[in-house]
């Protein structure tokens, strides 16, 4: 197990009185951490640069630096799990199951669950070597597009802190999500390549392979007591091979493992075709083989209706489930008794394939009665939903599912028959209402739901805010739900505080256990201490001196992506996301050109000083997003170099948002963007990072928005806009955009600016397509919102002039956010849905 001496010699600090004091006094500095555990360390560090780099110091590179002192945590890592000899069986294990987990960089998070961040950095010092360029020289793992995979990382971590027993399972891509390149305002995807120089943290394991089979035909046997059997015999068999990436929680009390499968053709080459001169046709078949693991769909915004997109799907759950199968019968023998072993969560409908996947394992190869197999299956899975947009919810073409999996297609009508016959047999329900429940959309041509199928298999199905779960129940699955009223149930995101508080801010951390004492970093409601110092002026100063002190190293960030210099005294106003509509980055743009031609109007006035930052990539077909990157980086082109707003406004996009540049502009942040139309956002987990750290939020009622205006309080939140009803009620009214614009000047204004190419003199036109859905459809509804955002912005502008009273919402908000720790998330999914123990 852990050295708790370490864990403490690193942890401690002089003044981390576990009693909140009253007045604020000056930090006492905190203790370093023990010579002998540095010691032991820096020569770990030295035996793997030595042995597994196959370097010397004198010509070692911050990469091979990193790759040493990864090698030598990983040690640690495994010290922690490995050090009896048979583990215990545990009673139950959750298995998460997700196309994407979007964990970023792994060092700083093992360092400090292993409470080894001070004694690696001491070691590493003594060889001449700085901590923070060795774990910038770590590759982000970007496994994942957006909220939902960086929702499994975090997932991933919890579990670990909390020691539930779990398996993370998904595929190991050879290449995340796109480099974001701007040319000209223009985004490029350039492929990313996390794994060209290795990757220390990962134990590949070809002994638990297991083979994953496409395409065929269903066979049908008559067994010795003349029952009928079906066996697939597919066409295609891939072999499935497993990396395990060991998950190490707070404290290194528990350790998971994260299983990625990568795609391996059975031939590795033709040699026949090789030998007579086609190089090239000899590894064809390979490639097309292994293409299933080679990239993360970037398909946040493009519906990815690809084949290869569902050979994924099918291929990753299959194997998880074969895994996780093998894993139960060894253990227990009996797979009658999985649901009380086993917990299978998929995330989103990617895995929804494990309906009919677990449901063949269990009838066609291991011979449970069907009845049996169908109790099994759906009292193991559940399923989280992550957005009801029309466009994301994922249907498959029926006729394509029965090329590439046969089986499952017969199991899917099975099914989907036994449902429709109880319903109707019971009178339930009407043809319309059938149809409404049916797994098999039959008006766009015939499709599978995956939605409904998930929904059918699983025991509970969750959204992610309380807002998303009560859509949930009165739209996309209201014939569902009112099936099964107790199905839906909600479980609001969740955030883990060891990366988004401790790592991404030591600062604020450090100031937080001086404050109210070391408890804060095991338990996040010992947070709620820092309200009486809310409204201490020593305590203020001290808070605002961190913020600042993280601008400034922002803005170095920003200068060196963008070439633009920005002033760390203003107001950092950040919108970081995906770029899409919904989620109206189009709308703060408004504003920033309404206000860039307010202060053109009035120079004179007192405008307090502004900088608009915008991060985020668009997916690579969505041209409508893309148009609106173009349109941030214009307007930044012309304000920036307009001297007239110098030192009040400055505008930047910065290039390639991941999950390391969040980290270094969450803690930097004043004002945190969250402006999607209400009822389009889910939850949101962005928005709670940056309440954590202290950005005020100027948001909708949508997602989680409304829960954090729970907490933190109505006076240090600026909500604006329609809310989700006034949605519905504003688009069932046609025209409604054109009135909008005629009743705003101000609007209308911004808008005749970018119509008539002032951002684009060379390119009048340019923008056409975004000034022409906001005059005509205007489908997510910025011109409704618009003059209520702009109100509330000079609301803003107004509280930024009263630093006593920002710093004290700032503050408040740090106090106030604990709730969202994904710990709490993990404890209610565990509890409600998982039913596993939590120590
Ligand atoms: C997917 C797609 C695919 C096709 C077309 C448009 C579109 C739009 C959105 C998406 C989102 C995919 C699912 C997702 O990432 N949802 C996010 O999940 C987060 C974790 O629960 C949540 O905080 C975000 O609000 C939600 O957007």
């Amino acid at each position: 197990m852990l050295n708790e001496v370490l864990l403490a010699g690193d942890r401690r600090t002089d003044a981390a009185a576990d009693e909140p004091r009253a007045g604020w006094r000056p930090p006492v500095p905190s203790l370093s951490p023990s010579a002998d555990t540095v010691t032991l360390l820096h020569d770990a560090i030295l035996r793997k640069l030595a042995y597994a780099i196959g370097k010397s110091p004198a010509t070692a590179r911050d990469r091979d630096w990193f790759a040493a002192t990864a090698l030598a945590l990983r040690d640690r890592v495994l010290d922690a799990c490995l050090s009896s000899a048979a583990p215990p069986v545990p009673q139950k294990r959750v298995y998460y199951l997700s196309l994407e987990f979007l964990i970023g960089r792994l060092l700083s998070d093992v360092m400090g669950n292993l409470g080894l961040a001070e004694t690696a950095r001491a070691a590493l010092a003594q060889l001449g070597v700085d901590l923070d360029a060795v774990a910038g020289a770590e590759p982000d793992a970007a496994l994942g597009n957006g909220g939902l995979g960086r929702l499994a990382a975090c997932f991933m971590e919890s579990m670990a802190s909390l020691a539930i027993p779990a398996y993370g399972y998904g595929i190991r891509y050879d290449h995340g999500l796109f480099r974001q390149v701007i040319e000209d305002g223009i985004q490029r995807e350039v492929p990313e390549t996390w794994l060209a120089e290795g990757n220390p943290w990962e134990f590949e394991r070809p002994d638990s392979a297991c083979m994953v089979g496409f395409g065929g035909e269903v066979a049908m046997t008559v067994l010795a007591d003349g029952a009928i059997r079906r066996v697939w015999r597919p066409a295609e068999l891939v072999r499935a091979v497993p990396f395990d990436t060991p998950v190490v929680g707070w404290g290194a009390r528990h350790v998971n493992v994260l299983r990625l499968w990568q795609a391996r053709a059975l031939e590795p080459i033709d040699l026949a075709r090789f030998n007579a001169g086609d190089h090239v046709g000899a590894v064809a078949e390979r490639s097309r083989v292994e293409a299933i693991s080679r990239v993360l769909y970037p398909s946040d915004g493009t519906p990815a209706g690809q084949e290869l997109r569902l050979r994924q799907e099918f291929f990753f759950t299959s194997a998880s489930l074969q895994d996780l199968v093998r894993r139960h019968i060894a253990e227990r023998g009996d797979l009658r008794t999985l649901p009380d072993h086993a917990a299978i969560q998929l995330n989103d409908t990617h895995p929804a394939i494990a309906v009919p996947e677990l449901m063949r394992l269990l009838v066609d190869e291991h011979g449970l009665p069907w009845d049996d197999a169908w109790h099994v299956t759906t009292h193991t899975l559940g399923y989280t939903n992550h957005t009801l947009l029309p466009e994301a919810l994922e249907t498959w073409p029926v006729e394509l599912m029965e090329r590439l999996l046969p089986r499952h297609m017969q199991i899917i009508y099975l099914i989907n028959w036994m449902h429709l016959e109880g319903l109707s047999k019971h009178g339930k329900v009407d043809a319309g209402q059938l149809a409404a429940v049916s797994l098999i959309d039959e008006a766009h041509g015939k499709r599978v739901r995956m939605g409904h199928l998930a929904f059918l298999g699983a025991r509970r199905v969750n959204g992610v805010s309380a807002l998303h779960t009560e859509l949930m129940r009165q739209t996309v699955f209201a014939p569902l739900h009112a099936l099964d009223t107790d199905k839906i149930v909600n479980k609001t995101n969740g955030i883990t505080f060891r990366r988004w508080f401790h790592n991404a801010n030591p600062g604020l951390t450090r100031l937080s256990v001086e404050a109210v004492g070391a408890r804060v970093l095991d338990d996040p409601t010992a947070l709620e201490g820092l309200a009486r110092f809310a409204e201490d002026a020593a305590f203020q100063e001290r808070y605002a001196a961190v913020r600042r002190e993280r601008k400034e190293a922002l803005a170095r960030v920003v200068k060196d992506r963008t070439g633009i210099a920005i002033d760390p005294a203003a107001l950092f106003d950040v919108q970081i996301k995906r770029i899409h509509e919904y989620k109206r980055q189009l709308l703060n743009i408004l504003e920033t050109v309404a206000l860039y031609q307010a202060i053109l109007a009035e120079p004179q006035r007192d405008w307090p000083a502004r900088v608009k930052l915008f991060a985020g990539k668009a997916a690579s077909s969505y041209h409508q997003a893309k148009l609106i990157i173009r349109l941030a980086c214009d307007v930044a082109k012309r304000v920036n170099a307009d001297p007239v707003v110098a030192g009040r406004l400055q505008v930047a996009f910065v290039p390639n948002y991941s999950v390391s540049l969040a980290e270094a502009i969450i803690p930097a942040a004043d004002l945190s963007e969250q402006i999607s139309t209400a009822g389009l956002e889910a939850s949101g987990t962005g928005n709670m990072k940056l309440a954590l750290n202290g950005a005020l939020t100027i948001g909708t009622l949508d997602g989680a928005n409304i829960e954090i205006r729970e907490h933190v309080g109505d006076e240090n939140i600026f909500i604006f806009g329609l809310t989700a009803a006034g949605v519905q009620a504003t688009t069932a009214e046609p025209g409604y955009a054109a009135r909008a614009i005629a009743a705003s000047p101000r609007l209308k204004a911004a808008l005749d600016l970018i119509a008539s190419g002032g951002f684009s003199p060379e390119e009048p036109h340019r923008f056409r397509p975004l000034v022409d859905e906001l005059t005509g459809q205007d489908r997510y509804l910025l011109t409704a919102d618009f003059d209520d955002y702009w109100r509330v912005q000079r609301e803003v502008d107004a509280a930024w002039r009263r630093p006593r009273t920002w710093w004290r919402a700032a503050i408040l908000n740090t106090a106030r956010t604990a709730w969202f720790s994904s710990d709490r998330t993990m404890r209610e999914y565990a509890e409600d849905i998982w039913r596993v123990e939590v120590a």
